[in-house]
């Protein structure tokens, strides 16, 4: 009895770890619009461990591209060309500040800010 009794403690208790685990994780979703600010929220805050989805609700192409993929340090990401109603998503990010722009329309810029949960 004593025993059945601590199986279901045991199981509760590994069953909220899975659910609060779950509740951890999950997709941020940024939108690209058109017009400004193109990348809606065009700073986003993201708990580490989101997956980030970026959204084309344009009806032209864009892309997602870390500004240091032009210079000498290291390209985090770029998406390529994200065609209207497509997206591109991120499965992983390290915490820090990320700022990305547009290749093909420079002026559409945003920022990503991976934070620890
Ligand atoms: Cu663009």
């Amino acid at each position: 009895m004593k025993l059945a009794s601590a199986m279901i403690l045991f199981c509760g208790i590994v069953l909220l770890r899975t659910v609060l685990s779950a509740e951890g994780s999950g997709t941020y979703h940024i939108t690209m619009e058109q017009p400004a600010p193109y990348y809606s929220p065009m700073v986003a805050t993201v708990p580490a461990g989101y997956r980030i989805q970026w959204i084309n609700k344009t009806a032209t192409a864009h892309t997602v591209m870390h500004n240091d993929c032009l210079t000498e340090n290291v390209c985090t990401f770029d998406s390529g060309a994200v065609a209207p109603g497509k997206s591109f998503t991120l499965s992983f990010l390290q915490p820090g500040t990320y700022p990305y722009y547009c290749r093909l329309h420079p002026i559409m810029r945003g920022v990503v800010k991976i934070i620890e949960p």
